[in-house]
């Protein structure tokens, strides 16, 4: 197509940006933390993805097996007291807050010990006491509440910044720029992070955008941007930590494009390998840029964590994701009554 341009440039190679992580910096127990936190999404992730061929899921799940490094680059710099919106591939963006995993399971199988009593599943996903407040699934509509949440925040006066993670297509919608144009004209502490995976349900970007970058939007409403290798969790927390720092002292909004890809399809365990032109290839390519692989390796290679070690880690994981789904599943199913008592708001009520 004319007019096309590749903003993106290197960061959409997946040949490129794959080698191991620059970690001398950052302190090994940071690091440990994030190196599990990557596992439990992933592990929990899987075993969704397990629940839902053995037909025990009923509800559609978004899976975000291969973007784990942006939840938890962005979280490493939250505090409870921030307020963190997500969409419908918001697992990741739950869990790297410190949401229960036996509270998504439960969720998903429908039950009453469920992060949302049983009501949402996996796309309506809250955990208020750790500033989760909420997943939706209209594409976009999370955004505007981010910015709402900001304008408290900043009326509060306490430093706290909101976040509101959404995909590359979410950006597609109008309300993006409404929201952008408010955040920047009112200098509010929003953090807008944009996971670019390239896909929008089963369309590539290069088939939707004149330009495969998205902080190009974030320029237009002089908003200060970075664009960073979203499989990279340092680069991420980095970049993360400069917009949120600068939010917490009142220089307002900032918006990072994180470059990542997800392995599964648009929803469900499958790979979706009919979705666009490229991803049959791509998708190999991808698993090379693998943010959890890269961060291990680079601890071992500096010393940081020994095979043993890192293997004890992924039997630990493995047993608290095995437990927690085993628990989840012995939950009882809300009552038929719920269905008009929770999902609507009654002024009057106590919850
Ligand atoms: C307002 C609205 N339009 C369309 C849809 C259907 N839909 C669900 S997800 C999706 C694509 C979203 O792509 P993106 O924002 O890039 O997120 P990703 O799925 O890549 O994580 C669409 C079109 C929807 N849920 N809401």
């Amino acid at each position: 197509m004319k007019n096309r341009i590749e903003g993106l440039g290197g960061l959409a190679d997946p040949q490129l940006f794959n080698e191991t992580l620059e970690i001398s910096k950052w302190k090994q127990e940071t690091l440990l933390q994030q190196l599990k936190m990557m596992l439990i999404i992933r592990g929990a992730e899987e075993k969704l993805a397990e629940g839902t061929v053995a037909g025990k899921i009923k509800c559609p799940c978004h899976l975000g097996i291969g973007q784990e490094a942006v939840a938890v680059g962005v979280s490493t710099n939250l505090r409870s007291t921030d307020r963190v919106f997500g969409a419908h591939r918001s697992h990741s963006h739950y869990l790297a807050l410190g949401g229960s995993v036996e509270g998504l399971f439960a969720e998903v199988l429908g039950r009453v010990t469920g992060c949302s009593k049983g009501m949402g599943g996996s796309m309506h996903l809250y955990d208020g006491a750790r500033g989760f407040m909420g997943s939706v699934p209209i594409v976009a509509a999370t955004i505007p509440l981010a910015v709402g949440a900001g304008l408290a925040a900043k009326m509060d006066g306490r430093g706290d910044v909101a976040v509101g993670y959404f995909g590359d297509g979410a950006a597609e919608e109008g309300v993006l720029h409404e929201s952008l144009n408010l955040a920047s004209s009112l200098n509010l502490p929003v953090l807008f992070v944009c996971e670019n995976n390239f896909f929008a349900s089963h369309l590539h970007i290069g088939l939707r955008q004149p330009s495969d970058s998205i902080a190009r939007f974030a320029e237009a409403h002089h908003i200060p941007n970075e664009v960073v290798d979203g499989n990279d969790v340092v680069a991420v927390t980095g970049a993360a930590a400069r917009m949120i720092n600068r939010a917490r002292r009142g220089e307002g909004p900032s918006f990072l494009e994180a470059v990542t890809y997800r392995w599964k399809g648009h929803v469900g365990p499958s790979d979706d390998i009919d979705v666009g032109v490229k991803r049959n290839q791509d998708l190999t390519k991808w698993k090379g840029r693998d943010p959890v692989r890269r961060l291990a390796k680079a601890m071992q290679e500096k010393g940081f964590l020994s095979a043993e070690r890192f293997s004890k880690v992924q039997e630990e994981v493995s047993t608290f994701i095995n437990a927690a789904w085993m628990k989840a599943e012995q939950g009882d199913f809300p009552d038929q009554a719920a269905l008009l008592d929770l999902v609507y708001f009654r002024k009057d009520e106590k919850r």
